[in-house]
């Protein structure tokens, strides 16, 4: 067993997938048969310089695996990245559900989790602006559940039919395949400025919660809403939400573009180097639970999936905890060929008519047939639930399991009628017995009508740095449209949310300021159905303003696995760096070492430090934070490099915490502006060392922005 692995030996899938690992480590070189190879330099030929025999079964065999090493990725949430962990209960659920994962606290669910981007390719950058995707694989004792859901609360559209179509407008224009894995393109906003029930979402994506600075500071949410079942069969509905602990934190658009170019990996490497070096990500799993007979207290459809409930209205109770612990071991044998499905659930769970949930239902097993080549993908290790699975299903494609059963039917006497269905006491699947007598009909419910008045909540319970980000998104992405038809549609709509902000847009664009709220058209209605009937409204949502909407809001006390970038060269003050790297690692945080040349430096009193990076390998796009300490030949040497003034000045654009020491502060007060009211916030200079800590771990100084604006 590897060291890793030994650490989380507690881990029940983790043990299960050890039979299906290889290493090498030791062995002969051998072919697929277990054939030793002893020359896997040349071909087998006809004479040194002749032509190469077909007879060489053991290149063929190498090179046929190769060329077949590519599965199609998925169609959308390609580029992903996963971790193995633990998922613990703080208290039984049981009021509520009968699922054991929520019901019993001694045990420790194993988990594994795929974050993803929606809309680019495998290979495509962490950075995009982009919903992303949340999922978690539990393996309880009962079966896979999964929780498949994004780091938005809504989405897009109301029902699952219009799915591929917002997806074939988000997606590279289908002449050129341009743009990558971006929405700031005519076939997204066209699409969107015709469909007003996306403008919800629209604010989100438009958010900074499209550009999160970590995967470990962002939110999961199902989404739909879902049922729990308890023993008595009774059910209540839910919202899942995960609450990350080191708080929700974004970048900025700047640095995100940015971040595409220095390290198009940075979310993947953020994950898997925090796992690492041990800062385990952990998220709370929170219930917002409603009862049966408040379905339709709200001002909105809770089966609308382009609603949220306000936490004002349905408070979040924090149920357990998960914990990331563990990487995988193999890219592709793990977080590729991992298949999640909403529909793979367990008893005390069910699901609701949400429509959007319903397409869902279908899709995720479909898609897998294609996309892993075979009904027995369950099969794949990662994908094998930790109890048995014992049916009569048979044969298929790359069929792993050997049935040694004589009967393959049921009921059947041959077998004495096993494998044999369970009671419901015995922990049997029964779904719930909802009550529905309607029409079979092709229509949209009257209460999904209400398309604005959550789009308008969330602008309103932005702070004004977050309101003005997602100004500049709109400026940012309608500015790429072409077709000046598709941003005033897009203006139009803006003009039910916020008045300013459709004239912050407008004026951008170089569009009429709209005097007022423009009637938006809904594109979204079937050839004989009257406009009327699929009028966009705007309800009058109870709550205006909700806190948890705010990133501002959120966890600010942690310095926990944030990179500080170091600006030191050789004659360093010795001290100062000393102090600073052990008051990081004393938090948990990263202090690297950026230099103007790599290896080694020596400081003031001869120290030998390690240097982690140059000007030239790292960016200030890639850091939380920047110190300088003090040291006369150390800053005058980097002072002369024009690539470390503009690391400076670049990470005080993005409101970055910066901090410095004597001959440091000398240098970085003549490269910042003053700021209007003396020293600008988050610059501490010449301060004890824990006072620029605590600055990190308030993420970013946002009065800071744009006063003045910095070139960098
Ligand atoms: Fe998905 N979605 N989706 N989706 N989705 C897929 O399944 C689909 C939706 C989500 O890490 C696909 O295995 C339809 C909402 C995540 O492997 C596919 C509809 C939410 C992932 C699919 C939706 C999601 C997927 C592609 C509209 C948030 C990545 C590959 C009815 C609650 C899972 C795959 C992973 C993946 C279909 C809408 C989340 C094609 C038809 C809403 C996190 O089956």
């Amino acid at each position: 067993m590897k060291e890793n692995d030994k650490k989380n030996s507690q881990n029940e899938k983790v043990d299960k997938l050890q039979p299906f690992s290889e290493n090498g480590d030791q062995e002969h070189l051998s072919t697929n048969q277990g054939l030793k190879i002893n020359d896997n330099q040349n071909s087998l030929k006809a004479g040194e310089r002749g032509p190469t025999l077909l007879e060489d079964f053991i290149m063929r065999e190498k090179i046929t695996h190769f060329d077949h090493e590519r599965i199609p990725e998925r169609i959308v949430h390609a580029r992903g990245s996963g971790a193995h962990g633990i998922f613990e209960l703080y208290e039984s659920q049981q009021n509520y559900t009968k699922a054991g994962f929520l019901t019993d606290t001694s045990r420790k669910t194993p988990v594994f989790v795929r974050f993803s981007t929606v809309a680019g390719s495998r290979g495509s950058t962490d950075l995009a602006r982009d919903v992303r995707g949340f999922s978690v694989k539990f393996y309880t004792e009962e079966g896979i559940y999964d929780f498949v859901g994004n780091n938005m609360p809504v989405f897009f559209i109301q029902d699952a039919i219009k799915f591929p179509d917002l997806i074939h407008a988000v997606k590279p224009e289908p002449h050129n395949e341009i743009p990558q894995a971006a929405s700031a393109h005519d076939t997204f906003w066209d699409f969107i400025s015709l469909m007003p029930e996306s403008t919800h979402m629209v604010m989100w994506l438009m958010s900074d919660r499209a550009i999160p600075r970590s995967l470990r500071m962002m939110e999961g949410f199902g989404v739909h809403t879902f049922r729990l079942i308890n023993e008595a069969g009774a059910s209540s509905f839910v919202k899942f939400h995960w609450k990350p602990l080191l708080g929700v934190h974004s970048v900025v658009w700047d640095e995100a573009k940015k971040i595409s170019g220095n390290d198009p990996d940075f979310h993947r490497r953020d994950l898997w180097d925090a796992i690492e070096s041990g800062t385990f990500p952990e998220w709370e799993l929170g219930l917002q639970i409603i009862s049966e007979e408040d379905e339709h207290k709200f001002d909105f459809d809770i089966l609308d999936p382009t609603k949220l409930i306000p936490e004002e209205l349905v408070p979040v109770i924090p149920v357990g905890k998960m914990t990331l612990n563990r990487n995988p071991d193999n890219f592709f044998a793990e977080t590729e060929q991992v298949a999640f499905h909403p529909g793979h659930i367990v008893p005390g769970i069910d699901f609701t008519n949400d429509p959007l949930l319903q397409g869902r239902l279908f899709s995720y097993t479909d898609t897998q047939l294609s996309r892993l080549g075979s009904p027995n993908f369950h099969e794949i290790p990662i994908n094998r639930p930790i109890n048995g699975v014992h049916n009569n299903q048979r044969d298929g494609h790359m069929r792993q399991t050997i049935n040694t059963s004589k009967t393959s039917y049921e009921p059947n006497s041959i077998s004495e009628n096993y494998p044999a269905q369970a009671k419901v006491a015995d922990g049997g699947f029964s779904s719930y017995e909802e009550r529905i007598d309607a029409r079979k009909i092709r229509a949209r419910s009257e209460s999904f009508r209400d398309h604005f008045s959550q789009a308008k909540l969330f602008y309103n319970s932005q702070s004004e740095a977050e309101k003005n980000h997602l100004t500049d998104a709109l400026r940012f992405e309608l500015g790429k449209v072409e077709r000046e038809e598709i941003r005033k549609r897009m203006v139009g709509i803006l003009t039910q949310v916020d008045l300013e902000l459709a004239s912050k847009v407008a004026e951008a664009l170089g569009l009429e300021v709209p005097s007022g709220p423009e009637k938006p058209i809904n594109h979204s209605v079937p050839a004989d159905a009257s406009q009327e009937d699929y009028e966009s409204k705007t309800g009058s949502s109870k709550i205006k303003v909700s806190a948890a909407l705010s990133m501002e809001n959120t966890i600010k006390d942690t310095i926990k696995s944030r990179q500080i970038a170091v600006l030191a060269t050789d004659g360093v003050n010795s001290e100062q760096l000393q102090e600073l790297i052990k008051a990081a690692q004393a938090g948990s945080a990263q202090a690297k070492i950026v230099a103007t040349h790599n290896g080694h430096i020596k400081d003031d009193k001869g120290v030998i430090h390690k240097v982690d990076f140059t000007f030239l390998t790292t960016a200030s796009v890639l850091f939380d934070a920047v110190y300088v300490p003090g040291g006369k030949l150390s800053v005058n040497a980097i002072k002369a490099e024009a690539d470390a003034q503009h690391f400076v000045v670049e990470a005080f654009k993005h409101c970055k915490a910066i901090g410095s020491q004597a001959e440091g502060t000398e240098w970085i007060s003549q490269l910042l502006p003053d700021g209007s009211n003396g020293k600008p916030a988050g610059v501490i200079t010449n301060q004890p060392v824990q006072k620029f800590l605590n600055a990190v771990s308030q993420h970013r100084f946002w009065e800071r922005e744009k006063k003045p604006d910095v070139p960098a």
